[in-house]
């Protein structure tokens, strides 16, 4: 007990939150158990169990009298996945120690300390001090080497690199928000770690307000804890960052293959508030020739804002509206705010009241708070029963043909101050799997909003379920993923937040969230010309491309500033239709190996310590860097192109090499470079994902070391790709001198596909080949771009999979 007294008064000093309670340091190793592929190690205060998941996924989880009792998990679904290895537990005089294959784990004695070692004994992260408690609250710390640098935690506006920052996971409507506001919408306890190349991750698996620290209150440790809730984190191992994120989004699950419409471009606005101003939207975007697939409805269509209610004076003819926008190409997306009007007479309010779906005060009595339709109740959507009757109310909406569904408000955000949520003390009944139990909104809060996105999504599923069903939510936990896009809140019509962009949907990207964007133009105020002109360049590359803007802001749409400026933006606009066969891979992609599309550089290039904390560029999948201007002053800029040879996207030529890029990008020029080895698949432009394209897929192959491209498609909206309708096929090229050849696989030819012909261009040629031959015969028909460097060549469909040989 001693020792335990003079370990807190170390602590004490480490934690500036350390009040006059007492912080508990487990203490020394009293006992060790093994199992085959696990250690159980009990010491003073606690015991601790080390589970090998796999070779490189260690879940580590401390029980001690108060805080934990090791619930269910809201975010891990896929621990099974993982093929856990043997363990031989060698314990010695003082360590505990194991080795997966992969790592080490080593558990000193006294204190108990948590080490991770690769298999040559190299400490890959340590614990820095043994973790605490203070009564249901605790604490880790793990060494903080100079040059690691930490990324991820969700939705965390500022430096990608979280190094010399303290961050708060608490989801908070936070309207106004800047650089560095602290926390934001969402909550995920996730971080990636980089040192010389090598990544781990860690996953706090807790839904209670928890912290993470990367050296802002030491400088040579990092820490995390919670107020409450499990001590129950995973650590993963790559040493390849991808493998990382991999082995994190199989464990608590990955992006599902979104409709292709929701890749496409998106207009919103708070609010189109009738249903001839929506028309009249609608129509400007098809006689303009501005492609675009979905339109939003935010609260004024409702009918005194109440959820799942039209107003029928400014929407006579709703029904209507939905059909022959739908006609026209266009979806439907409406809000759906989970707060519910406090009102006898009102059908969810009533109904919810009578099957007892609402969340509860302490003392049994209905919780009620004040939201947009003034006192409201809200649905606990923890509980299962209450998640499918919420998931019910979608069924008008959905025989209407609506596909889509918007979920804000959902942190959940009250308007009562100062905390804009639910009081603490609100009485939350879990039931998952046949486990059903109550607690309080310290754990809920967190997860709020995923159940509620979950309950929509799977509501959507129930009415339609050939269709992949779309949603957008705002608040997250690991896992919202599995349910719905999100986009990052409010963000404002400033050049900062413009850039701001890029680190923040990378950061979500780390964290799992793909599928993410941000209010292109931004939310609070109205952008200038130019603002919005780069804002719509840039979200051709951000995964979510959705136009938004608050109340009272000036009209946001592509045409407000003149026709320069619009026909700037269509042809933007154009380029993301165009690429959609390449975005459309990527995703599909991504729901196998939970990658982001939107990446920081060190994701593939992590051995380059130039390009670590690089947020101003990004890569959009494997193949392209995208470089933009991003403050408003800036003059020449330098575009820090990773290892390897790049091409220039707009001129089909190879970027010479060294000292530097310089760019100083006019107004209409988004800096984009393709990867020399990169095959990307473009298509013709289309007005909206429901259109067949006409003409050709061309394939742009930029010839280089590793040269390899794929292409994904199907339906495009319903659940038949999972019983093998799709296509998909594989292509690469070799070159050597003035030869480039260039290979095709058919992986999956279950779909067809929509082109009859492919024109293949191919970059990198100095001067005109000498000649092509297809599958050895002589074909002629092809033709040389002087300006380009690049030949092309129109084969029938059928003729991919013959050798191409350009010499
Ligand atoms: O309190 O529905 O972030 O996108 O337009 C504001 C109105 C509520 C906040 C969302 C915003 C939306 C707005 N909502």
């Amino acid at each position: 007990m001693k020792k335990t007294v003079r370990a807190f008064c170390l602590y004490l000093v480490l934690i500036p939150v350390a009040s006059s309670a007492q912080w508990v340091s487990v203490g020394n190793v009293t006992g060790v158990q093994s199992n085959p592929s696990s250690v159980e190690i009990s010491a003073a205060e606690v015991k601790v169990r080390i589970d090998a998941l796999s070779p490189r996924v260690i879940r580590v989880r401390y029980t001690n009298g108060t805080s934990a009792v090791h619930r269910e998990s809201f975010a891990v679904v896929g621990a099974q996945s993982f093929h856990a290895p043997t363990i031989q537990v060698q314990p010695n005089s003082d360590a505990v120690e194991f080795s997966t294959g992969v790592l080490r784990v080593r558990v000193t004695k006294s204190p108990l300390r948590i080490a991770f070692l690769t298999p040559s004994g190299d400490t890959i992260t340590a614990d820095a001090a043994p973790a605490a408690f203070q009564g249901s609250a605790f604490r880790v710390w793990k060494q903080m080497p100079i040059d690691e640098h930490y990324f991820g935690l969700g939705d965390k506006a500022g430096p990608i690199d979280h190094r010399d920052q303290a961050f708060t996971m608490w989801n908070t409507d936070a309207y106004g928000w800047r650089s560095g506001t602290d926390p934001l919408y969402k909550s995920i306890p996730f971080f990636l770690a980089l040192r010389a190349g090598a990544a781990y991750g860690i996953f706090l698996d807790n839904t209670y307000r928890s912290s993470f620290d990367f050296g802002k209150a030491s400088r040579d440790r990092y820490s995390f804890g919670s107020d409450g809730g499990d001590l129950d984190y995973y650590f993963f191992y790559g040493p390849d960052p991808k493998q990382v994120i991999a082995d994190y989004t199989a464990l608590v699950g990955r992006t599902p293959l979104p409709p292709l419409w929701s890749l496409g471009y998106q207009q919103s606005r708070y609010s189109y508030e009738t249903e001839a101003r929506v028309r009249e939207i609608a129509s400007e975007f098809r006689s303009r020739h501005i492609p675009a697939d979905v339109i939003y409805l935010d609260i004024d269509y409702e009918s005194e804002r109440r959820p799942f209610t039209i107003d029928r004076t400014r929407f006579p003819n709703f029904e209507g509206m939905v059909r022959e926008l739908g006609a026209a190409g266009f979806k439907l997306i409406p809000i759906v705010d989970l707060h519910l009007k406090q009102e006898p007479g009102y059908k969810p309010y009533d109904e919810g009241l009578a099957g007892d779906h609402f969340v509860k005060n302490a003392d049994g009595s209905l919780y009620v708070g004040p939201v947009w339709p003034g006192p409201s109740v809200f649905p606990d959507f923890t509980r299962a029963s209450s998640r499918a009757w919420w998931g019910s109310l979608f069924q008008e909406f959905s025989a209407m043909g609506v596909r889509g569904i918007w979920n804000d408000m959902n942190e959940p955000s009250v308007f009562v101050s100062p905390d804009k949520t639910m009081p603490l003390t609100v009485v939350h009944r879990v039931q998952e799997n046949g486990e059903s139990r109550t607690t309080d909104h310290r754990e809920i809060h967190n997860v709020f909003g995923m159940e509620n996105a979950r309950g929509t999504y799977e509501g959507l599923l129930r009415s339609k379920p050939d269709l992949r069903p779309f949603v957008l939510t705002r608040a997250a936990y690991p896992g919202s993923w599995r349910y719905a896009a999100t986009w990052t809140g409010d963000n404002s019509a400033t050049w900062e937040h413009y850039r701001l962009s890029i680190p923040t949907l990378l950061s979500l990207g780390v964290s799992g969230y793909t599928f993410s964007g941000v209010d292109v133009g931004g939310y609070a105020g109205s952008p200038t010309a130019e603002l919005l002109t780069r804002w719509i360049e840039l979200g051709v590359f951000l995964p979510f491309y959705r136009n938004h803007t608050e109340k009272g802001s000036r009209d946001q749409e592509p045409w407000v500033h003149g026709p320069e400026h619009e026909a700037i933006r269509r042809r933007y606009i154009e380029l993301r239709y165009r690429l959609l066969p390449y975005i459309y891979t990527g995703m599909e992609e991504a729901s196998r190996d939970g990658l982001p599309l939107m990446r920081p550089l060190f994701l593939e290039y992590p051995s380059s310590k130039d390009l670590v904390t690089n947020d101003r560029e990004f890569l959009f999948g494997r193949d392209l860097l995208i470089a933009p201007k991003v403050q408003e002053t800036m003059d020449a800029y330098t575009v820090n192109l990773p290892e390897g040879s790049w091409y220039d996207f707009w001129t089909g030529v190879a970027v010479p090499k060294a000292p530097a890029v310089h760019v100083d990008p006019a107004l209409d020029s988004l800096p984009i470079y393709v990867r020399a080895g990169a095959i990307i698949p473009m298509q013709p432009v289309v007005q909206n994902t429901t259109e067949v394209p006409h003409g050709p897929l061309q394939l742009l192959v930029y010839p280089g070391p590793d040269c390899r491209g794929s292409l994904y498609l199907d339906d495009g909206e319903t659940f038949a790709y999972q019983h093998n309708q799709f296509y998909r096929a594989e292509f690469t090229c070799q070159s050597s001198g003035q030869e480039v050849r260039v290979r095709a696989q058919v992986l999956s030819s279950a779909f067809r596909p929509w082109w009859t012909e492919i024109n293949l261009i191919v970059a990198g040629f100095d001067s005109a080949p000498a000649g092509v031959t297809a599958g050895g015969k002589i074909i002629t028909g092809w033709t040389y771009d002087q300006a380009r460097h690049a030949v092309s060549i129109t084969v029938p469909a059928a003729a991919i999979t013959q050798e191409l040989v350009i010499r």
